[in-house]
């Protein structure tokens, strides 16, 4: 198993990033970035917590992942994400293990990282990110 750095990020899903912006502003972060990821459709909204960070999601298109999940369960934590140092050599280690990869090959996130996701069906109820960024 190659080195889990740290908690890259926690992902929260939001109806109006505008709005979440606010309130986390309110309570004392400060947005650093605003990115739109097309591939993921989604707006992301970065908040750097020491060497973690918040991102605010907001789904651009109904059908996208973060549209869905608001529908389910409301807005709230979408996902966790670990910094990995090899995300290869990470996923490879936990297909072996059976875990349930979402996407075979590493796929780019925002701010350029490179993620896959690990299903939550086989991490207890937790959407987990693997995330390879260069630092
Ligand atoms: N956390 C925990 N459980 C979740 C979940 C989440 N974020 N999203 C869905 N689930 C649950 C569902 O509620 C469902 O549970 P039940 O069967 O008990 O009702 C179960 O997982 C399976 O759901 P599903 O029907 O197989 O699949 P969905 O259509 O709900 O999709 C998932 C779930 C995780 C496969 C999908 O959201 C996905 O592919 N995610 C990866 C991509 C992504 O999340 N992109 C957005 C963020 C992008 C970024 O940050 O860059």
């Amino acid at each position: 198993m190659t080195k889990i750095k740290k908690i890259d990020h926690i992902g929260i899903a939001v109806k109006n990033l505008d709005e979440a912006i606010k309130i986390w502003e309110g309570l004392g972060l400060k947005v650093d970035e605003i990115e739109e990821v097309p591939r993921e459709k989604i707006r992301a909204a970065i908040l750097h917590v020491g060497e973690s960070r918040i991102e605010l999601l907001e789904p651009t298109d109904e059908n996208s992942a973060i549209a869905k999940f608001i529908a389910k369960r409301g807005e709230g934590i979408h996902h966790l994400a670990l910094g990995v140092e090899n995300i290869e050599e990470h996923m490879k280690d936990l297909k072996e293990k059976g875990y349930r990869l979402i996407y075979e090959e590493p796929k780019e996130g925002a701010g350029g990282a490179r993620i896959t996701f690990v299903h939550p069906k086989s991490t207890g109820g937790i959407l987990l990110e693997l995330c390879e960024r260069k630092e």
